[in-house]
Parts: C-alpha cells; sequence; structure tokens
C-alpha cells in the first residue's frame, strides 16, 4: 500500500492530485506536528522523509521523498494512463528534463525572487526568474502542455505552482499562463484531491 505524508494547503497537495490522476490505490497520512518558517514545531515522528519535511511517499515500505522524484516514481509504477512517458517513449527525454528543471531550476528561481534576492547570472548554477519564464512560455506557446499535446505529472507541478503564485508580483498574469493554469485544475482528479486535502 502506498502512503503519502501530507499536510493540507502544501507542497503535498500535488501528489494527491497526481495520485487521483493515476486511480492508484493509495492511504493519506496527515502529519499530526511540523516545523514552522521560524523554527518552532516538531516534525512528526512518523514521518520518515530524512528532514520530516513533506511530501513523503510510503511504498510496501520504501521510502519516495522529493516532489519530482514522487512524480516519476508513480507515474513510471503505473503507466497506463501515459501521464508519465516511459522508458521508450519519444517524450521521456523531456519529461525526465522537465521534472530535473522544475526541482532544480524553477523552485531556485522562483524561491530568489521570493525573497528578492538578487542572484547574478550564472550564479552556483542558478538560471535568472526571467530567463526560466521566458523558456516555460515559449514552450507553452506551443503547448498546450509542457510536453506537447498531452497532459504529464510535469503540469500537476508546474501548474499548480502557477495557481498559487499567478498575479503575485513573482508571476505576472498573462492570458496565457491563466488559461494554461485554468486546463491543468479544471482536471476531475484535481477536484478529487480538493476533496482529500484534510485526508
Ligand atoms: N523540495 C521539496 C520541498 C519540500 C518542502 O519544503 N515542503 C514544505 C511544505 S510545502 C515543508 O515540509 N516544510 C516544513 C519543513 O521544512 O520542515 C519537495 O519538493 O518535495
Amino acid at each position: 500500500m502506498i502512503t503519502l505524508f501530507h499536510r493540507p494547503r502544501t507542497r503535498s497537495q500535488r501528489c494527491i492530485f497526481l495520485l487521483e490522476e493515476l486511480g492508484a490505490p493509495y492511504e493519506i497520512h496527515v502529519v499530526s506536528s511540523f516545523r514552522r518558517p521560524d523554527g518552532s514545531g516538531e516534525a512528526d515522528p512518523a514521518n520518515p522523509h530524512p528532514h520530516g519535511k513533506i511530501p513523503a511517499l510510503m511504498d510496501d515500505g520504501t521510502l519516495v521523498f522529493e516532489s519530482a522524484a514522487i512524480a516519476l516514481y508513480l507515474t513510471d509504477k503505473f503507466p497506463e494512463n501515459g501521464i508519465g512517458p516511459v522508458v521508450g517513449d519519444a517524450r521521456r527525454a523531456a519529461y525526465v528534463s522537465w521534472l530535473a528543471y522544475y526541482a532544480g531550476v524553477m523552485e531556485p528561481a522562483w524561491m530568489s525572487a521570493f525573497m528578492k534576492w538578487d542572484v547574478p547570472r550564472g550564479t552556483a548554477g542558478w538560471v535568472k526568474t526571467d530567463d526560466v519564464m521566458a523558456f516555460v512560455i515559449a514552450t507553452l506557446e506551443r503547448g498546450p502542455y509542457i510536453l506537447g499535446e498531452k497532459f504529464s505529472a510535469v503540469d500537476i507541478l508546474i501548474g499548480t505552482t502557477f495557481k498559487m503564485f499567478l498575479g503575485s508580483p513573482m508571476l505576472v498574469k498573462t492570458d496565457l499562463l491563466e488559461a494554461y493554469v485554468e486546463r491543468v485544475v479544471s482536471r476531475p482528479a484535481f477536484a478529487r484531491a480538493q476533496e482529500r486535502e484534510n485526508g
């Protein structure tokens, strides 16, 4: 059985969305406690994540952590509906590239914008937020999804992040981005995930 360690209104929401898309059997463990940004609070001792963060996923005793790794693990395990191109699929290279890009480039870029850090171009492997957004927008102009015609788990990560920040100083609202977010969050699996938000 798959157990998702979850806290409402955090990154683990996206894993519920993905599990619903995949039609996977799963249960949710809502963490009993968590650490706050000011350092107060304790992580739930039952949470197997190495830093007590969420999401974490246990699959019959095997731990998977990091949202992008969880996405890849689950779409490989449940390939039937094709939302995670598997080895041999022409879109596999783009799929794993975007998953790594999401975690390794996009999140740091957005975080630097959120924290108002002016990271000089090329520092420590980082890419400027404007350059990241130019690439995302050019990709979505070909769209309608990041990998092209077909929705994938990459859209779950990116579309739900955009939903949260669209219209904030971090992410200027445009018709293209608004329509993309709408395409992602109007999926029935997103609504089902919302219903399971509290466990
Ligand atoms: N890179 C991780 C980030 C996980 C993360 O930082 N999650 C936040 C909630 S959105 C958290 O657990 N914060 C509590 C803490 O850092 O102890 C991922 O994408 O899975």
